[in-house]
């Protein structure tokens, strides 16, 4: 191996790393403001401060199940990811699952196939968040190839998730991460952002997609909520997670806490705020006293190697 491309080996593998820990962090630090009212970036890093533990929720516990799925098929396979999804599920129960995951997780365990259980779980199929908040390694490992990660994406997504907006959601933030990690240009926000708008189908994601460019800006974060929304539906939530990242493409930390502190759903959209930051700067720019309190940090630095050396191949 020639010395620049053992250097572009560490290169993308500290991108990779710092996506997995970056939305395992993330995810973490926002997980005791889920649900709460919007708070000042002091607050966030006080409680950071204070915990002697980063515990995650079910963001990277399924973030971690898309991946272990992706490494041991070499890409994409619905049927193995919805297994993996239902073990791991079994395994850890209490991590804070959404409403819809586990009851179509019961429905496929009582004989319903694993791509037609989530249809009716809510008129047309859910929108939540939940697919987009697990999909960013489906980002990393497609990142040289649209169409493959449009598809796989949105597979990984119609497990639970098969509202179109859904999909969309689970497409855009894998995208996102897949935009950030390129090295070869290193992509601008203003870049990025355009890039994104070219591949939206939904209105409604290129509605707000258009609205972050007025929110690059803003000095005031409150502004950001109230225009993209801070919620459980994946359209509330992807593109507020993107526009905070994109704000901050220099400070991994600003990102997140910025995300935090928006409340509504905080610990999903630090995770997916977190997963793209962490892909652009690498596992450098997540601050050390995160990383060594973090909840099966060993496992998930393990993972995004392992996840490397698959997309690779
Ligand atoms: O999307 P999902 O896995 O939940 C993820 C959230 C994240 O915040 C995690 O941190 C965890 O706390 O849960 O679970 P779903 O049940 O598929 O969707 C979540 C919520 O979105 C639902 O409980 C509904 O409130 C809403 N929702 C819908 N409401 C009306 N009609 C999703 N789809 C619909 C819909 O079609
Ligand atoms: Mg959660
Ligand atoms: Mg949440």
């Amino acid at each position: 191996m020639t010395g620049s491309s053992r250097k572009n080996d560490d290169y993308f593998k500290s991108k990779f790393r710092g996506c997995l820990l970056g939305l395992a962090a993330g995810d973490a630090l926002g997980a005791p403001f889920e649900g709460a009212w919007p708070t000042t970036a002091s607050q966030v890093l006080a409680s950071a401060a204070e915990r002697t533990r980063f515990r995650y929720t079910d963001d990277t516990h399924m973030a971690i199940g898309v991946t272990e799925s992706l490494i041991a098929c070499g890409g994409f396979d619905g049927h193995h990811m919805t297994e993996v999804f239902i073990r791991n599920f079994d395994r850890e129960p209490w991590r804070g699952y959404g409403a819809g995951p586990p009851r179509i997780f019961q429905k496929i365990k009582a004989g319903a196939s694993w791509n037609e259980a989530a249809e009716d779980i809510y008129p047309g199929g859910s929108y939540g968040n939940g697919s987009a908040m697990r999909t960013a390694p489906v980002g990393l490992f497609y990142r040289e190839d649209v169409g493959n990660m449009a598809t796989a994406a949105r597979g990984q997504s119609k497990i639970t998730h098969t509202h179109p907006w859904g999909q969309e959601g689970a497409f855009l933030q894998a995208l996102a991460v897949a935009l950030a990690a390129n090295s070869e240009p290193l992509l601008s926000p203003g870049e990025i952002l355009a890039r994104l708008q070219e591949q939206a189908k939904e209105g409604l994601y290129l509605q707000k997609l258009d609205q972050i460019k007025n929110l690059l800006g803003t000095d005031n974060p409150a502004e950001i909520a109230s225009v993209l929304g801070h919620g459980i539906e994946a359209f509330n939530a992807v593109p507020t997670a993107i526009c905070c990242a994109l704000r901050h493409p220099h400070s991994y930390a600003d990102a997140v806490v910025e995300a935090v502190s928006l409340g509504g759903d905080a610990d999903t959209i630090a995770c997916m705020t977190g997963a793209i930051s962490g892909a652009g700067l690498g596992i450098e720019a997540i601050p050390e006293e995160w990383l060594a309190k973090l909840e099966n940090s060993d496992y998930l630095e393990k993972l995004a190697v392992e996840l490397w050396e698959a997309a690779r191949l």
